[in-house]
């Protein structure tokens, strides 16, 4: 089945219905004032060949650090004889201080480019902090877990689901990517032990309940389109061509419960580090999960 296609939709019903109803969406006029033509391969080597990049595989695990200039030779434009494209690179904004090639300055430059999309809700986040409920504009705004994805024909991000059951959204610039998506309640069908199935080569022995399973939808994303994955949701992303595109996270108050029980299930989880990094402005760094959960309990009770 392939994803709902919307266009000209409010920020209400965006809330409502896709959010709080925790279902996917594409939306087809989100980019329209954008300036696409500043995000072709080209244009980004002539502007930022130099830059150094991390460069990935198919799932989070770190291969290199080259110039972009170098990935771009060796991943795009690769002929029949070549194969496809094995490594991706997934350039995100600073989420702490270490010594990692961070996104920042390149985001800052294309900054004019593009916008936070008109749908997306810039109020009334448990995540980005909003403490001083000032509106968050995705594009201003120094955002952890904003990233620029750039990746050759054939390069994959395999399944997974976002941490911290946040949403993610992502903006194709350039490009058509394949998309699966499974929902949540398959999550015993295509995890075992924390561990992904590989959709596209399953191994039936460790996922026997994979068999027969299919997406809940399959869709391509074409240049010039937004999709939705609501919190929890299971997706796999393969390039069909050069690819380009812009992601990042994040969560409303109307997903609270989901994300507190999340916390409660899971007080070990690695990634609420960047839960904790996203509020460090309001809690301690060390506050352990209880207090959390607490904490934005308080904050938003007020409205739900
Ligand atoms: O585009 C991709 O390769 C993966 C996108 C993704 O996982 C996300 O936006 O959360
Ligand atoms: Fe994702």
């Amino acid at each position: 089945m392939e994803v709902t296609r919307v266009k000209n939709i409010s920020e209400e019903i965006f809330i409502e219905k896709y959010i709080k109803g925790n279902q996917p969406v594409i939306v087809t006029d989100g980019m329209e004032k954008w300036d696409l033509e500043r995000f072709t391969p080209e244009n980004l080597k002539k502007e930022f060949g130099d830059e150094k990049v991390q460069v990935y595989n198919d799932l989070f695990d770190l291969q290199t650090i080259q110039s972009l200039e170098q990935y771009i030779d060796a991943n795009f434009s690769r002929s029949e004889s070549e194969g496809p494209a094995k490594q991706y690179i997934r350039w995100y904004t600073k989420l702490k201080e270490v010594e990692f090639y961070w996104s920042d300055s390149v985001f800052e430059s294309l900054k004019k480019s593009w916008n936070q999309p008109y749908f997306i809700p810039s109020t009334s986040l448990v995540i980005p902090s909003n403490k001083e409920a000032v509106e968050r504009n995705i594009n201003e705004y120094s955002y952890p877990y904003k990233g620029l994805f750039i990746s050759g024909r054939g390069s994959r991000t395999r399944l997974h689901k976002d941490p911290f059951m946040s949403n993610a959204v992502l903006c194709q610039f350039y490009g058509k990517k394949e998309i699966y998506l499974y929902s949540p309640n398959k999550e015993k069908d295509v995890m075992v032990n924390n561990e992904f199935v590989d959709v596209k080569n399953p191994d039936h022995a460790k996922f026997p309940n994979f068999k027969n399973l299919t997406p809940d939808y399959k869709d391509v994303l074409s240049p010039g389109e937004i999709i939705f994955f609501p919190s929890g949701w299971f997706h796999d992303v393969t390039c069909m061509s050069d690819s380009v595109s812009i992601t990042w996270n994040f969560v409303h108050e109307v997903q609270l419960d989901r994300v507190c029980k999340h916390i409660e299930k899971n007080p070990e989880d690695d990634q609420l580090e960047i839960m904790r990094f996203f509020l460090r402005n309001e809690v301690p760094e060390d506050i352990n999960s209880k207090e959390l959960v607490e904490y934005l309990q308080n904050k938003f009770m007020a409205k739900i």
